[in-house]
């Protein structure tokens, strides 16, 4: 069966769950917000990875419909946890190009967090650079006005594509998140990867510039961990610390004494 076609039935069938890596302060590991994450859950070839299905839903608008559910999902999960006590963190979740595109994208991002009772400050999204400089006058107007209601923007996989300073100077968003292939180059010692270090200080340096908050991906030890603190980057995401967790496991991360 084609694949498309399978992701149109997992969805009826309930097969695409959630799971949460936890943003954490690098020096003290304390959870500052967690990143929701889609797993398709296959009943005979297990689990598929987004980095296979992501990409086709995108060419085959199917993302149209799995984005929503992600959503809805995300604030549904925020909800419960408020409702039990669970001191909670902004959730950030991914939104593909596609549907950033879409024109009612403010309306039903805003239609989510007011049917689950959520504030505009529990929800952050993700986007990718790519994905921000194309249409860059319609991403402007789009991430405009979410930021007017509160909801927070961050810039997925900064410094894999060439971002124009002057358009990102003009984006209403909160963090870049540093591409992980940059950290991941850095995992014996980043003396050996003067480019990829270079890189790294760059986009912590023009953060710092533009006032914007600096999130490393991909850091699974404490070398790639050092060298970020020692450059001023205090936020970041990664094996070291956590992987992509179900709900129930994040409860134990943001609430140690339990
Ligand atoms: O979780 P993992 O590292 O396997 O994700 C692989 C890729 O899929 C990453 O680029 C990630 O951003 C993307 N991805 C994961 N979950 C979602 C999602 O809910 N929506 C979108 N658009 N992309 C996602
Ligand atoms: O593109 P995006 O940043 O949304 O992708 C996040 C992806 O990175 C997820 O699929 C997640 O599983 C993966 N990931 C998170 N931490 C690490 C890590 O420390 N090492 C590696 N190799 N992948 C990671
Ligand atoms: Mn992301
Ligand atoms: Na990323």
């Amino acid at each position: 069966m084609e694949l498309d076609q399978s992701m149109r039935q997992a969805l009826e069938r309930g097969e695409f769950h959630l799971v949460y890596q936890p943003r954490v302060d690098l020096a003290s590991g304390r959870v500052l917000s967690l990143e929701a994450l889609v797993r398709w859950h296959h009943p005979q070839w297990g689990m598929i990875s987004p980095g296979r299905f992501i990409p086709l839903a995108e060419e085959t608008g199917f993302i149209l419909s799995l984005g929503p559910e992600v959503l809805r999902q995300a604030c549904e999960q925020i909800r419960a946890w408020k409702a039990r006590g669970v001191p909670t963190v902004t959730v950030a979740v991914n939104l593909s190009a596609r549907e950033l595109r879409e024109p009612d994208v403010v309306d039903r991002i805003l239609g989510v967090l007011a049917d689950t009772g959520l504030e505009a400050s529990d929800l952050e999204i993700e986007i990718t650079e790519s994905a921000a400089m194309s249409s860059i006058e319609q991403t402007i107007r789009t991430l405009t006005e979410l930021n007017t209601q509160g909801v927070r923007i961050s810039i997925d996989d900064f410094g894999t594509a060439y971002s124009s300073l002057n358009y990102l100077k003009r984006l209403p968003v909160h963090a870049i998140k540093i591409d992980q292939s940059f950290v991941s180059e850095m995992k014996d010692d980043p003396a050996n990867h003067p480019e990829d270090a270079a890189i790294i200080r760059a986009i912590i340096g023009l953060g710092e510039t533009l006032g914007l908050k600096v999130i490393a991906e991909g850091i699974e030890n404490t070398l790639q961990r050092d060298f970020l603190l020692d450059h001023g980057c205090v936020q970041g995401q990664g094996y070291l610390y956590s992987r992509p967790v179900p709900a129930e496991d994040v409860e134990r991360l943001l609430n140690p004494a339990q």
